[in-house]
């Protein structure tokens, strides 16, 4: 090397170690510390920058540069390591309420010789008190600051090699900061934070692969996983609860000035943690964690207490693979197997039918659960849920009980899958046809005015006042009038007698009378208002307006197709399809004959367009400038011929108009192969 190379590599060389210094530091700040200190683009080009520096001088790589964070080959199968230290579990205080902390601290008192109850002579032991973190424990070896080597718990002496993966997680440090002792062994849990696993699934179910149940089996998932460049998409965390082989360091006297010492190595420790005397205290760590529990941003099963004194850890030492002087004091299970035997269904204010899950009884979250809702067709299929399967319950919170993904391993035979529509063909509250749009998640029971489970909505919609109009009839009224069997259907309001009013809560005489005079003005209205009171699926008040201009009577709509809807402006396929189906279920149709009968009434005009003529159910576009017609001269042809003006050319476009100066809307029409027509085409259909 000429002495040029020399100096150049030397000064490579300083660089370099100024670079992963300087993106190490940025890593802490992003992912440990939650705060970033450079923007991407800045960050991006500094490890740019790195990695040509390492390619011109490869003696400069080091396993402990950021640029190694993604290296590596997949594995054929990960090497057994020894632990030195074993890897111990911790003891489980299954008893949720506060009796668990009591009995720990009980226990440790008598083991170190202590009276049961706190004295001078002997006071209250010091305890670190911390989360217990739901993810896959490991431990981090560190040769003179860098990191060499990272295992899994195994069977506590032996576990997996899994160096590659963890290199991927960016909050584990490559190199720790400081003076680092030659060895150290860092102990903690790998986890994945809730919104990560959320975008993750999401992210694998868009691409079609498979999805997990839950943040830690996606934890452990990503870190048993044989290819490194898999590992390193996958969104994980790290928080450091304790160390395994130390040489050269100086043990801190108590676990707190660990976790302290490890966190200024730059190492994540979580900053949910206390350091707390006697059983009090505990006790009240519990109850704040458990209130927190929903709100952080990982999952927990529960906090752990330790005695702090590392001295008195000793003396305490350990049965079998558990230390004495610690346990976890476990929250309720926020998940449990059961079975499911049956899907039945709700049907919600709306309409809209939900499945249920109907389970064989299991405590979980703190309660026993034998109904869990299971969403919507789309989510059973997506879990590929059945009936008869063993099924991951989930309970969180006040949240309502979920099915989170069914035990495949556990099928027993092929089960058939699970098809609402076809079970339930009919609304199982007032046997309605049940639909479903097309582009719907919901299935939903189609006899809006007559079903008792929409009753309520239904009415106070039909009564409100751009509907119906009528003055006083709100929420509390439609309660009790629903809920004394006075009032089923809309039709029942015009049935009312100041007798059945009276006698309701909180009415009076005066009340009444006032109630009779606004349902009386009501009956006289238009037929866009009662339109919009019969609350069709997608029908909003424009909409009505616009049919009740369009047929002009109420029968006219009464008898229209779905072609024939699709005439009116602004009516697409899915309106059309929610009105045939609201008009397609008799219950629908006597309610309304009903109203009709009873006094319901407005004026009724001929039809807007005459629905005939040679352009009756087809849709048109038109673009450019014709040679003779305006816009809405061709426009007004078109409708008087039956037909419907699009802005839009789709696959429905039956023909497109095209003038001078035709742009982007001709060529989708070529590209989607609809028949394209000048002026004089149009005149020409037109005429046919
Ligand atoms: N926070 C925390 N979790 N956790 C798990 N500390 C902790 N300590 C453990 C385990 C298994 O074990 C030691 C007590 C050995």
């Amino acid at each position: 090397m000429s002495a040029g190379q020399q100096a150049a590599a030397a000064e490579a060389a300083v660089r370099v170690r100024a670079l992963r210094a300087e993106l190490a530091r940025h890593d802490h700040a992003y992912y440990v510390l939650d705060a970033p200190t450079i923007p991407d683009a800045e960050y991006d080009r500094l490890f740019q920058e790195l990695q040509a520096l390492e390619a011109a001088h490869p003696a400069l790589r080091s396993p402990d540069s950021p640029t190694q964070r993604v290296g590596g080959k997949p594995l054929h199968g990960f090497a057994t390591v020894v632990h030195k230290v074993p890897m111990l579990s911790i003891r489980t205080e299954t008893d949720t309420t506060e009796a668990g902390a009591i009995a720990f601290d009980a226990r440790i008192r008598r083991e170190l010789g202590l009276a049961p109850e706190a004295s001078e002579a002997a006071p209250d032991v010091e305890y670190a008190a911390e989360l217990k973190f739901d993810g896959l424990a490991i431990s981090l070896r560190y040769e003179h600051g860098v990191l060499v080597q990272a295992a899994t718990r195994g069977d506590g002496q032996r576990g997996e090699e899994v160096t590659q993966n963890i290199r991927t997680v960016r909050a584990i440090p490559l190199r720790l900061a400081g003076e680092a002792p030659p060895v150290l062994e860092v102990r903690g849990e790998v986890y994945m934070r809730r919104a990560d696993f959320e975008r993750l699934n999401a992210r694998q179910q868009a691409a079609g692969d498979k999805t997990f149940v839950n943040p830690r089996n996606a934890a452990a998932g990503s870190i048993r996983q044989l290819d490194p460049a898999i590992a390193a998409r996958r969104p994980l965390s790290f928080f450091a609860y304790g160390v395994g082989d130390a040489e050269g360091w100086a043990m801190p006297p108590t676990h707190s000035a660990v976790l302290e010492a490890l966190a200024a190595f730059g190492v994540p420790v979580c900053e949910h943690r206390a350091v707390l005397r006697g059983a009090r205290a505990l006790v009240a760590f519990h109850a704040e964690i458990a209130e927190k529990r929903e709100t952080l941003p990982f999952d927990i099963d529960g906090v752990v207490y330790k005695v702090n004194s590392i001295a008195l850890q000793r003396e305490l030492g350990f049965v079998s693979r558990e230390p004495r002087w610690a346990v976890a004091h476990k929250y309720p299970a926020q998940e449990a197997v059961t079975l499911l035997r049956d899907i039945e269904v709700q049907v919600g204010r709306t309409g809209a039918l939900t499945p249920v899950a109907r389970l064989e009884p299991v405590f979980v979250g703190g309660v026993t659960v034998t109904n869990a809702t299971l969403h919507n067709q789309d989510e059973i299929d997506r879990k590929d849920v059945r009936i008869g399967d063993w099924v991951i319950v989930r309970r969180a919170g006040d949240v309502i009980p979920e099915v989170v993904a069914p035990v495949l391993e556990r099928r027993a035979g092929e089960l058939p899958r699970f098809d609402l529509l076809a079970r339930y063909p009919t609304c199982p509250v007032c046997g309605s046809h049940v639909v479903r749009g097309e582009d719907e998640a919901a299935a939903r029971c189609s006899g809006g005015l007559f079903c008792p489970a929409q009753r309520k909505q239904a009415l106070l919609h039909f009564a409100s006042r751009r509907a119906m109009h009528i003055d006083g009839l709100g929420e509390k009224l439609v309660d009790q009038l629903v809920d004394a069997a006075i009032v089923k259907t809309p039709v029942d309001i015009y049935r009312l007698g100041l007798l059945a009013l009276a006698n309701l809560e909180r009415m009076g005489e005066k009340s009444a009378q006032n109630l009779l005079a606004a349902i009386e003005k009501s009956r006289h209205t238009t037929l866009a208002r009662f339109i919009f009171a019969l609350g069709i699926r997608n029908v909003g008040e424009a909409t009505a307006r616009d049919l009740a201009r369009h047929f002009g009577a109420l029968d006219a709509l009464l008898e229209a197709d779905e072609a024939t809807l699709q005439q009116v402006p602004d009516v697409g396929p899915i309106v059309a399809r929610s009105i045939v189906d609201f008009l397609s279920e008799p219950h629908n149709r006597e309610v309304i004959e009903q109203l009709r009968a009873a006094g319901v009434r407005w004026e009724e005009g001929p039809p807007a367009v005459a629905p005939a003529g040679a352009l009756l159910g087809r849709t048109l576009v038109l673009t450019g400038t014709l040679p003779t017609l305006t816009r809405d001269e061709a426009k007004a042809m078109v409708e008087a011929a039956g037909g419907k003006v699009s802005g839009s050319v789709s696959k429905k476009t039956d023909y497109l108009v095209a003038g001078e100066e035709a742009g982007s809307k001709l060529e989708k029409a070529q590209t989607l192969g609809v028949a394209i027509l000048d002026e004089a085409g149009l005149r020409a259909l037109l005429q046919s």
